[in-house]
């Protein structure tokens, strides 16, 4: 399919970040680095400073995305009778890149206690014992940069990670979206229950305090294939536009790692578009059109050569009311029942999240404009189903009607006695009726089941994802029970 694998048509490997900077910043002076300009061009009002970083996004931008806002099919694949990705399509789609993945030095990920990227991988378990002894110093900075931990219960230090991402953070190839994730929004990703404060982790110029870069971690408890392990997930790595290929990324990682064996967690799991040393998983992204007209606007999709716009608005049209009976928002009284449908829904798959029920209600309890859930009661209380989906906008960078378009993506579903195409339906109607243009789906868990169904067109994204410090042989897709925000 045409969008469905440009990673392997165009693989922007972070091979193709200039290697002529090869040293960690620590070892590297800033001017050698570059920086010194860099930290004159960051102390521009924060104005003057957006405009140039919107300049600097215009030139083409590596593939270093993450779950981008992608450009879809709105026919979906058709002729597909599976459309989830299987362990040997993900070993072809490796092989593929391994040419440009050897081409690569991968001189910091070398380092690192994770699989090399061409390393077959048979076995389950730690890469490197834990250590006993941890570096008590943070890593050291080039001059004229500062380590900050930041207060997320803070408004003002809120809304310098909402600004440095929303100006900074995943676009698509074309540089056209943005992901726009909102304040409540991190707030609910970065502040579950058990969260530590230094696991918010910045990098400031000295002299102005202007925040360049960010890189989260947060408690979760992971099952790999049989073992549930306490790990972190590494979530809203971020370097300013004008900091890039100037390796402050592995002093990010190095700094939040150590700051996460401080506490005594050796493992994490994280998700990239871009491919790394080395995915445990790949999965792909599908999209389901709920406004045609202003995604085709938008040049979020294409109308096909044999399809009109009239077609397709008909096309993709939902029914106006949902039909599943006993269908409701999820309310904190559900939570122990909902919980325990989950935990025991997961079980089967390879790599899921292991919430316990504090963490279920903050990740699942609605949050206007954040996440909704919603739950099949049946007629003796009992409920039989639930289904999620987050909110998560892009900015649209160059249109002169639309600032920003609104995406829900598929959270978790767990079905028992309701169909999963007539759960999902409703859910599409429902996040309809409350605005969204677009209802993105992983091809993972059992979303296979409902994707063709119900009109998802295959996105041109792939997400990879990933375990540090932990080896274990490749998931399929289906097999993969785990959505990171
Ligand atoms: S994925 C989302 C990542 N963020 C974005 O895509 C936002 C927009 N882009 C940027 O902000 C920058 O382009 C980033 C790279 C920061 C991505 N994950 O500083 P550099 C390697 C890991 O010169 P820049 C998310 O949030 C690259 O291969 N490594 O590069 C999960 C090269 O290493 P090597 C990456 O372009 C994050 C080195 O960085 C990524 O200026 C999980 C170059 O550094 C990437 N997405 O900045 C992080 N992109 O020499 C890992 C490039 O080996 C967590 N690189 O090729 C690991 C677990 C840590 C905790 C462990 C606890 C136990």
């Amino acid at each position: 399919m045409k969008f469905s694998l440009t990673i392997i048509d165009k693989p922007t490997f972070p091979g193709s970040i200039s290697y002529s900077l090869s040293l960690m910043m620590e070892e590297k002076m800033p001017e050698q680095n570059g920086l010194e300009s860099k930290l004159r061009d960051l102390s521009l009002e924060p104005g003057q400073s957006q405009t140039a970083a919107a300049k600097g996004g215009a030139k083409k931008k590596k593939r270093n995305r993450k779950k981008n806002p992608v450009k879809s099919e709105e026919q979906g694949d058709s002729n597909k009778e599976d459309v989830s990705m299987k362990a040997a399509e993900i070993t072809e789609i490796l092989k593929s890149h391994q040419d440009e993945a050897m081409k690569n030095k991968w001189k910091f990920w070398n380092t690192q206690p994770v699989p090399k990227i061409d390393e077959k991988v048979a076995e389950i378990g730690k890469i490197e014992e834990d250590k006993d002894k941890v570096k008590a110093d943070c890593y050291s900075l080039p001059t004229g940069f500062e380590w900050d931990t930041l207060d997320l219960a803070n408004d003002a230090q809120l809304k310098e990670v909402y600004e440095l991402l929303t100006e900074n953070y995943v676009e698509d190839e074309d540089n056209m979206f943005r992901f726009d994730y909102s304040a409540g929004f991190l707030k609910w990703a970065l502040q579950p229950p058990g969260y530590f404060r230094e696991w918010h982790c910045g990098v400031r110029v000295s002299k102005n305090k202007k925040l360049t870069g960010f890189i989260s971690a947060v408690p979760a408890s992971i099952k790999v294939y049989g073992e549930v392990i306490k790990m972190v997930e590494i979530n809203f790595l971020c370097v300013h536009k004008k900091l890039r290929a100037k390796r402050v990324t592995p002093v990010l990682i190095k700094e939040i790692t150590r700051r996460v064996n401080q506490k005594g967690v050796f493992q994490a799991v994280y998700t990239a578009g871009v491919v790394l040393p080395k995915p445990i998983a790949t999965c792909r992204y599908y999209h389901r059109s709920l406004n045609p007209k202003k995604l085709v606007d938008v040049q979020f999709s294409h109308i096909g050569r044999n399809q009109t716009m009239q077609r397709l608005i008909k096309l993709m049209k939902l029914p106006t009311d949902t039909v599943t009976k006993g269908l409701r928002p999820m309310e904190r009284e559900d939570v122990p029942q909902c919980h325990k449908l989950y935990v025991d829904y997961v079980q089967k798959f390879n790599l899921a999240q292991i919430f316990s029920e504090d963490e279920f209600e903050h990740f699942f309890i609605p949050r206007e404009g954040i996440i909704q859930s919603y739950v099949v009661e049946d007629e003796s209380g009992t409920i039989t189903d639930m289904s999620s989906f987050f909110s998560l906008p892009s900015s649209i960078m160059h249109h002169p009607d639309y600032n920003t378009l609104y995406a829900a993506y598929s959270y978790y579903t767990v079905h028992t006695k309701t169909d999963i195409v007539t759960l999902m339906k409703d859910l599409l109607i429902i996040a309809k009726q409350q605005g969204y243009d677009v209802f993105n789906a992983l091809d993972l868990m059992d979303n296979h089941q409902f994707l063709k169904e119900l009109k998802f067109g295959m996105g041109d994204g792939n997400l990879n994802y990933y375990l540090y410090n932990y080896r274990c042989p490749l998931i399929d897709s289906k097999k993969v029970g785990l959505v990171l925000q």
